[in-house]
């Protein structure tokens, strides 16, 4: 944070001001794991590349994010290329000549296309090694076939409208079998240290800690221990939290991808909804790690990156708003908005999406920034976030 005087509410500060206060570009090649990179080196030569990732832009898509991960973690050199989701985009004609069905993710190696993310695994597994342990290994194949009876009963919970309590005794008693699998562990993963057995497990159980959360009031990581201990361990690795999302993100991603999420009730009657969807943004218990000291310099980087595109897309927007929310961000002192500011504010900060556009803390601070600016000039809301399709995340427009 800047220094700042006391007098309040401070003035926008200008663009040159700002930009002098972002952090540097960082080494997307070398450095921590970022949905931003598009080249991973780990230190090798680029000819050693024998990878290409065709992930989905937005990191929506969780066997994405299982094939990510295992590339991160066993550092293995690879290229990234984007597609968009049918939800949120036209996909990309390039694409469908290469992947007729246009499902992600897919795979070249040496060349050679491959697709089905358990394929992909095997394929990558039996080029480069097992990630701890093998996918076809004794251990873990039960813990695979224990993911996939989790899977099914959180989606007929979710997706299923009544049969309230069934959808829930039935996800708990897979749960059961999962924290039961936890216990017998000598650490706080499956199999002692991290391994394949545990990445079958993050994109969806980190989606189902979000999704009951938000549409069922569920807090599942307290009600759970071992399930809170496993994140707690995956947290500490630099290669999870850059694949890492949020519970805003997850809470409005997943409609649209799985065709619809059931809530006990409208969202304004469940309390982690409105906490979720208006704030206050901290403490919502999606990360077990403190916030970087540079979370604000990091959104604050990212927006200006963006800042023209963000203008154009949002119409309610004004340079001037977006400059008062990032001087909050920036120094943490209030800074009034012109007047009307609260629908574009609001609209930005319904749109952030991690990890896409930044980290989770960072978008814990520009999100509170945004809401507590928006606050200064009114209280209306944003366009709602359509549960359909998001269209309104288009990624064509950030491309250019
Ligand atoms: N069984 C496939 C499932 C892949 C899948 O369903 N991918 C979805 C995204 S999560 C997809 O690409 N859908 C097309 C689209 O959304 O454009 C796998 O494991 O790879």
């Amino acid at each position: 944070m800047v220094e700042s005087s006391s007098f309040l509410p401070h003035l926008p500060l200008s663009w040159e001001a700002l930009e002098a206060l972002a952090p540097e570009e960082p080494d997307r090649i070398e450095g921590p794991t970022s949905s931003q990179a598009r080249l991973r080196l780990f230190g090798q030569p680029l000819a050693s590349v024998r990878v290409v990732l065709y992930r989905d832009h937005h990191a929506w898509c969780p066997y994405c994010q299982k094939v990510w991960l295992w590339l991160e973690e066993r550092q293995v050199p690879y290229r990234v290329e984007k597609v968009s989701m049918v939800c949120y985009g036209a996909k990309e004609s390039w694409f469908t000549r290469l992947v007729p069905s246009g499902l992600l993710p897919a795979l070249a190696l040496d060349g050679q296309l491959i697709t089905e993310s358990d394929v992909i695994l095997q394929a990558l597994e039996d080029s480069f090694g097992p990630l701890g342990f093998s996918l076809q290994d004794p251990a873990v194949l039960p813990l695979r076939q224990l993911e996939r009876d989790l899977f099914r009963a959180w989606c007929q919970w979710l997706c299923s409208p009544g049969a309230e309590a069934q959808g829930k005794h039935r996800f708990e008693l897979q749960l059961a079998r999962v924290c039961g699998a936890l216990d017998q562990s000598p650490t706080d993963f499956f199999l002692g240290d991290f391994s394949s057995a545990d990445l079958v497990f993050v994109p969806y159980l980190e989606r189902m800690v979000s999704s009951l959360l938000y549409y069922k009031d569920y807090e599942l990581c307290r009600l759970w221990p071992a399930i809170e201990r496993w994140f707690a361990a995956l947290e500490q690795r630099s290669t999870y939290r850059g694949t890492q999302s949020d519970h805003h993100t997850h809470a409005h991603d997943l409609p649209p991808q799985m065709g619809g999420c059931y809530g006990i009730g409208p969202a304004e009657s469940r309390p982690w909804a409105s906490r979720i969807d208006h704030g206050p943004y901290i403490d919502l218990g999606d990360s077990r790690q403190p916030a970087p000291a540079d979370a604000a310099q990091e959104a604050l980087g990212r927006v200006l990156k963006h800042r023209h595109t963000l203008l154009s897309v949002h119409s309610s927007l004004s340079e001037l708003a977006l400059r008062a929310a990032l001087t909050r961000l920036i120094t943490a002192e209030p800074c009034g908005p012109p007047p009307g500011s609260d629908l574009g504010l609001r609209s930005l900060r319904d749109r952030i999406c991690v990890p896409r556009d930044m980290g989770l803390h960072a978008a814990r601070a520009l999100r509170q920034a945004l809401e507590d600016t928006a606050a200064l000039a009114g209280g209306r809301q944003g366009p709602a976030l359509q549960l359909r399709q998001r269209r309104d995340q288009n990624p064509q427009p950030f491309l250019v």
